[in-house]
């Protein structure tokens, strides 16, 4: 088989890289190592940015985001019960919209297979050869190999995946720091507690309410590294939450049996370079947030806005400036949703090893954001996302 671009992972970035390159008249193949049921099975991400928004529009696969998504114009972060109301509206003129991962997922899929959009699920053993210059594929599906000779590898197989641990490790450099904590995450068929979403500073830890529709609500408790899910009782899961999140939320929040319950460890982590040859490396592939500021799946968003620019640039101009500067560009983005991040959790969960001294900083952070136009302009303007 021979295909333009080979795009192994059948995640949010690959779908969409893929939609967008077909509807500009470039040839893909996506490789997928799990079934469809498996990647749709995943709960993730719940709030998109507007740009992320913008580029699904621009997919043309923003129907039902827009028909079944709430547009949230604020967010609250609570510290000693007290909510302090983020309003993105007012403060930056923009939004966010909150659609499951699982959904835009689900809609990428639909319209690939509604273009005829060729996606190879189950698809074992994907190893990446002739790289930097002069790439092919191989897996293994059914228990017969396959080729796919193409021009260019982008690689949206997420963390683990097998792109990344192609590179050399000789040009590859990493940055990574691991958080002293998880997040426990409930989802159950209840309405959500509150209209906005809430994000609590307790001194128990962390705790996030969240949702993903009228009936339907997502829960987060910071946990410490090494908990495990059988640990957690449903009943101890909103005996904690109502402890950590303010007392009129705690009142009034509707409890029901979790229908999915897991626990995320987190990290950052940013690999670079993101291009080796023709090899690009794309979302989590490359990059990693912890969850607090809601950047991961934008990111991989993002990533897909630079690189589908630069391919059809290459495929319609033929001109590859935009292919050279793709690692430069993205990193520079990466680098500042890493920060935001990162900045989100300290100020947010409890340290461990967390002394008076730090605890009276994040306290007086928390004031300085209750009390500052801009302060609290800093904290949305990132949320909401930084312009592409
Ligand atoms: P994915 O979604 O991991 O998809 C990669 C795909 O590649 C496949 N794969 C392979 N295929 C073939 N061969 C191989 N060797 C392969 N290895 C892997 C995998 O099966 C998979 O289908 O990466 P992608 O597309 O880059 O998307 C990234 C996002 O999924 C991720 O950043 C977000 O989910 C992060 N995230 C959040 N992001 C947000 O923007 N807002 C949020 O509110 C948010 N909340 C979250 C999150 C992630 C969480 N967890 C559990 C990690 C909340 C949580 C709890
Ligand atoms: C979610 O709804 O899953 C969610 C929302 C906001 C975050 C993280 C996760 O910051």
């Amino acid at each position: 088989m021979r295909t333009q671009v080979c795009i192994i992972g059948g995640g949010p970035s690959g779908l969409l890289l893929s939609h967008l390159l077909h509807r500009a008249g470039v040839d893909t193949v996506v490789l997928e190592r799990h079934s469809r049921a498996h990647v749709l099975s995943r709960i993730r991400a719940g709030v998109l940015e507007w740009g992320s928004v913008g580029l699904l529009d621009q997919a043309g696969v923003g129907a039902r985001m827009h028909r079944e998504g709430f547009v949230h114009t604020g967010t609250l972060i609570a510290a000693r019960n007290r909510p302090i109301r983020i309003d993105f509206e007012a403060l930056t003129g923009s939004r966010v919209m909150v659609y499951g991962q699982t959904e835009v997922t689900h809609d990428l899929y639909d319209a690939r297979d509604a273009m005829g959009g060729v996606i190879v699920t189950g698809a074992e053993g994907v190893t990446l050869h002739g790289l930097p210059d002069a790439p092919f594929v191989t897996y293994v599906k059914d228990g017969t190999e396959h080729r796919i000779d193409c021009d260019y590898i982008a690689g949206c197989d997420g963390f683990h995946g097998a792109s990344r641990a192609t590179m050399p490790a000789s040009l590859l450099k990493t940055f990574e720091k691991v958080y002293p904590f998880g997040w426990l995450g409930v989802l159950s068929e209840t309405p959500p507690v509150s209209h906005e979403l809430i994000y609590a500073n307790h001194d128990r830890g962390f705790a996030l309410c969240s949702m993903r529709n009228a009936h339907l609500s997502r829960y987060y408790l910071q946990v410490p590294t090494g908990d495990r899910v059988d640990q957690w009782s449903d009943a101890a899961f909103w005996d904690e939450l109502k402890r950590r999140i303010p007392h009129e939320a705690a009142d009034t929040i509707i409890t029901g049996p979790s229908i999915e319950k897991s626990i995320a460890p987190l990290r950052s982590f940013v690999a670079e370079p993101m291009r080796w040859g023709r090899l690009f490396l794309v979302g989590d592939a490359a990059h990693i947030v912890p969850p607090t500021g809601a950047k991961g799946l934008n990111l991989a968003v993002s990533d897909v806005h630079y690189l589908s620019r630069a391919l059809i640039s290459h495929y319609t101009d033929n001109a590859d400036d935009l292919i050279e500067g793709y690692s430069e560009t993205a990193l520079a983005r990466v680098w500042k949703a890493i920060r935001f991040s990162w900045s989100m959790t300290t100020l947010l969960h409890r340290f461990p090893d967390q002394t008076d001294f730090d605890q009276h900083i994040q306290n007086s952070e928390i004031d300085y954001l209750e009390h500052s136009t801009a302060a609290r302009t800093v904290l949305a303007e990132n949320y909401v996302g930084l312009p592409f």
